[in-house]
């Protein structure tokens, strides 16, 4: 997708703090870090969000999970980590391209959301 913001980091357009680079997967930090350890793990190919995932494109997902585990021990995360997806308006999905948060580095907080009536 020609104006989306992670396929041109997928594509070298735009820089990224890299952690983790294959064919598929591309791992780099978030610009805007929640946590002491903020990456973001994306597909390099366009999937706009979890709400596209199908049987046909989701093995990209599972070796997705396998690159976040592999990160987590590499960044040190061995006391635990959350990943975390925001999905469509609701769930305040910011960058149109399938991404996951690994968040780590400190003690999280539940429920992640304020409570409302
Ligand atoms: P979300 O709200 O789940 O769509 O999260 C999008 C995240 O992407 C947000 O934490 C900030 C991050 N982000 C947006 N643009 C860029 C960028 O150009 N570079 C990097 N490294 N992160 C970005």
């Amino acid at each position: 997708m020609s104006d989306c913001v992670f396929c041109k980091i997928a594509a070298g357009e735009i820089p990224a703090n890299k952690v983790y680079e294959d064919d598929t997967v591309l791992a780099f930090r978030d610009l805007d870090p929640q946590a002491p350890v903020h990456v973001l793990l994306i597909p390099k190919a366009h999937i706009a969000s979890v709400a596209e995932i199908t049987p046909e494109n989701s093995g990209v997902v599972a070796h997705i999970f396998e690159v976040a585990a592999q990160i987590a021990k590499e960044l040190g995360l061995e006391n635990g980590f959350r990943i975390v997806n925001n999905c469509g308006e609701d769930g305040m999905q910011s960058v149109q391209h399938l991404h996951f948060h690994l968040l780590g580095g400190k003690k999280m907080g539940w429920p992640p959301f304020p409570a409302q009536s």
